[in-house]
C-alpha cells in the first residue's frame, strides 16, 4: 500500500503516527498509535473525542436523548420520560400504528439537545433543567389486547412512580403534585393506536384524581360501544373509537371539563353527540379555524380546562392527510401542521400532567417521512410548553408586565 502513495504523503506519514494508522499500515510494528512519551493513544479520541452525533448518525433515540430500559430499572430518576407503546390491536380501519414509536424516533432525528432552542417559545426543552429520558418501548403483546391493555397500565403506573430528578425545578415551574403530595414525572407516550389512552388515564387518575382532557382528533372517540360497528363482545367493546366512553364510565375524566379539537368525521346521528356531551366533552370543529381563527380556538380550550390537571391527547389524524397521510383513519379537511403547532404553542401555562401522540402508522407515510417529521415536531412543541411551566394567576400578571403573555404566542 505504501509504495503506491505519493511521496508527499509518505513524508507526512513518516512524521505522524496518526496518519500512518489512518492509512492502514498493516506492516507497522505498533497496533495502536503512540505519543512521544510512549503512552498509548486511542486513534479516534486523540483527535475527535466527544464529537456529538449528527442528525443522521447514532442509535435512534428520540431527539438523540439518552436512553434507558426504565421498566427494568424502577429506581431510575427523570423528570420527563418518553415511552413508546407499540400497540395497534384495536383499530377499526388500517393497522400499523405499532410502528409509530419507531417512526416518531426516526422523524425526530434532526432534533438534538444541543440544537433544541425555539425562538418562538424561547426555550430549549432538552436543556431547560428538566431531565428528559427516552425510556424505550413497552413490550406489549400483539396477540391478546386485554393483556396488552393491562401491560400498558402496569408500565405507565411504574413509570409514573419513578423518582423525579429535579424536584426544585418542578417546584419552580409550579408543577402539579400528586394526591400523595409528591412530584411525579411527566410521561410522554408515543403510540400506538388511541386505545392506549384508557390504561394511561387509569394510571394518571390514580395519581392526580379525575383529569380534564384536551383531545386533538378528527374523531370523537367517545362512541358508546352499544352503537359502534364491530363491537360484538366485551373485548371488542374497547377499541380506538370507544376508549373515552370507557374512561368516562370508569370516572377517570372530570365531568364536563374536557374538549375535542379538530373534529370532522361522520356520525351515526345526533345521538353520538349526545353521548359525547354525557362523556364530558365540548367540541371544536375543524372548520372553526376558518370562522374564528387560532386565538379563538386557544381561548375556548383554556376557558374549558381552567387550572386543573389536564392530559393532552393528540391523534395525528387531526392534521390534514396531505400533511400527515400516515394514519389509520384519515379524514380530509384537517388542520395544517403549522395551524396545529400554533394551537399547541398557545397552551403554555396549562396544568399539563401527561401527553400522548397516537395513530401514526408509517406504512402510509411518504418516502420523505412527512408525517413522522410533523408528529415528532409536535412532541418537541409539547416538551417546550411543558418546560415553560404552569401559570398560577399571579404568574400570568407577571408575564403581561414583562410584555410576553400566552396570548401573544
Ligand atoms: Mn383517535
Amino acid at each position: 500500500m505504501h509504495t503506491s502513495l505519493p511521496a508527499a504523503l509518505l513524508t507526512l506519514a513518516a512524521t505522524s503516527t496518526t496518519l500512518v494508522l489512518a492509512l492502514g499500515s498493516h506492516s507497522h510494528s505498533h497496533s495502536r498509535a503512540e505519543s512521544k512519551d510512549g503512552s498509548r493513544l486511542d486513534p479516534w479520541n486523540e483527535i475527535y473525542a466527544n464529537t456529538p452525533d449528527l442528525s443522521f448518525s447514532g442509535v435512534t433515540t428520540f431527539a438523540h436523548l439518552p436512553t434507558a430500559k426504565c421498566l427494568d430499572e424502577p429506581e431510575k430518576a427523570y423528570d420527563i420520560a418518553l415511552v413508546g407503546i407499540p400497540f395497534d390491536s384495536a383499530v377499526s380501519y388500517r393497522p400499523g400504528a405499532r410502528f409509530g414509536p419507531y417512526a416518531l424516533r426516526a422523524g425526530s432525528r434532526r432534533q438534538r439537545p444541543e440544537r433544541g432552542y425555539t425562538s418562538r417559545l424561547e426555550i430549549n426543552p432538552y436543556t431547560s433543567g428538566l431531565d428528559v429520558l427516552d425510556c424505550g418501548d413497552v413490550p406489549v403483546t400483539p396477540f391478546d389486547p386485554a393483556t396488552a391493555i393491562k401491560q400498558v397500565n402496569a408500565a405507565y403506573r411504574s413509570l409514573l412512580h419513578h423518582p423525579v430528578k429535579s424536584e426544585e425545578k418542578m417546584k419552580s415551574l409550579n408543577m402539579q403534585k400528586g394526591l400523595d403530595g409528591e412530584y411525579h414525572p411527566r410521561i410522554v407516550a408515543l403510540g400506538g393506536d388511541h386505545t392506549i389512552v384508557l390504561p394511561i388515564l387509569d394510571a394518571v387518575h390514580e395519581v392526580y384524581g379525575p383529569v380534564s382532557v384536551i383531545h386533538f382528533d378528527a374523531h370523537i372517540d367517545t362512541w358508546n360501544p352499544n352503537r359502534y360497528l364491530g363491537s360484538v363482545s366485551v373485548q371488542a367493546d374497547l377499541n380506538h373509537g370507544t376508549f373515552f366512553w370507557h374512561a368516562y364510565e370508569h370516572g377517570f375524566i372530570k365531568p364536563n371539563s374536557s374538549i375535542h379539537a379538530g373534529i370532522r368525521t361522520r356520525f351515526s346521528g345526533p345521538e353520538d353527540l349526545d353521548d359525547d356531551i354525557t362523556a364530558g366533552f365540548d367540541l371544536i370543529h375543524t372548520f372553526d379555524i376558518d370562522d374564528h381563527g387560532v386565538d379563538w380556538i386557544s381561548d375556548k380550550i383554556k376557558a374549558r380546562i381552567g387550572n386543573g390537571p389536564v392530559v393532552i391527547s393528540l391523534d395525528v389524524d387531526v392534521m390534514d392527510p396531505s400533511y400527515v397521510p400516515a394514519t389509520g383513519t384519515p379524514e380530509s379537511g384537517g388542520w395544517t401542521s403549522r395551524e396545529l403547532r400554533r394551537i399547541l404553542h398557545s397552551l403554555v401555562g396549562l396544568n399539563i400532567v401527561a401527553f400522548d401522540i397516537v395513530e401514526l402508522a408509517p406504512a402510509y407515510d411518504t418516502n420523505g417521512e412527512i408525517s413522522a417529521i410533523a408528529a415528532a415536531d409536535m412532541v418537541y412543541d409539547f416538551l417546550s410548553i411543558l418546560a415553560l411551566g404552569v401559570d398560577g394567576q399571579e404568574k400570568k400578571f407577571e408575564q403581561v408586565e414583562e410584555g410576553r403573555s400566552v396570548d401573544e404566542l
